[in-house]
């Protein structure tokens, strides 16, 4: 369970650095408390790619005291519930495109009156995790980005967190060409126009460096996966043995 029952609160109340997380798509709970000591600041638990799948969500809950935030595998309002109930701090939705979309997400992931969401006897109760974990949409594509500001503005979203590979195969672009480089910053720009947290996937150091040239702040800033992470790990080993 996450030690920080506040962290959703307290990244709504503002962000004073960068909180670097890791995308965990196939590791088990035993893989969790290997990485604890990594440093990151969070977690994301992955269950669009990858491996993992919803009911691994509560059993790697329970290896970490890191806050760990969801991406979910599409808009299922039953879904995004049973990740709620689960006891997660936050849950990314992949490729949202219009204002209603987003409302339909602020609608399932709220309980009465805001939303629809059902109130149980959940393990997110039980636990103490928050009762309105940070809700996240990703914008990745051409719609999506023509949308951003106002599922920016839409009461309930928390932040836009972006997809820089989605959003380079919509554009028609690579990732680290001018034209995705200015998508990623409108946006991230769509976000704290409305003062919510913005949020990236990047993966490619090369990436990193073009968004700090561009003077983007990323609040939860997804550096890179677990797969990744431990090929990179052992290639690292086997070449200084
Ligand atoms: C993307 O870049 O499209 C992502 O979804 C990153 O996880
Ligand atoms: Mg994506």
């Amino acid at each position: 369970m996450s030690d920080a029952p506040g962290f959703a609160d307290s990244l709504r109340a503002g962000v004073p650095a960068t909180l670097r997380g890791l995308w965990v798509t196939f590791l088990t709970p035993f893989g969790l408390e290997v990485v604890a000591g990594s440093g990151a600041d969070w977690i994301g638990v992955d269950l669009q790619h990858g491996d993992l799948h919803l009911a691994q969500l509560a059993p790697l809950l329970r290896a970490t005291d890191a806050p760990v935030l969801a991406r979910l595998g599409s808009h299922d309002p039953a879904a995004l519930a049973r990740a709620i109930d689960a006891g997660v701090d936050g849950v990314i939705v992949p490729t949202v495109e219009s204002a209603a979309e987003a409302e339909r997400l602020v609608a399932a992931a709220h309980l009465p009156p805001r939303g629809r969401r059902s109130g149980g006897h959940a393990r997110a109760g039980l636990v103490g995790a928050p009762e309105r974990p940070l809700l996240l949409p990703m914008v990745e594509t051409r719609r999506g980005l023509a949308a951003a500001d106002e599922i920016a503005a839409i009461p309930g979203i928390d932040g836009i967190f972006v997809g820089p590979y989605d959003l380079a195969l919509s554009l028609g672009k690579p990732v680290r060409s001018e034209k995705v480089l200015d998508a990623i910053h409108e946006a991230l720009a769509a976000a704290r126009r409305h003062g919510r947290i913005t949020g990236a996937f990047t993966g490619d150091p090369g990436l990193v460096a073009d968004l700090d040239e561009r003077g983007a702040v990323l609040d939860l800033h997804a550096v890179d996966t677990d797969a990744a992470a431990l090929r990179a790990g052992l290639a690292a080993l086997l070449e200084a043995r």
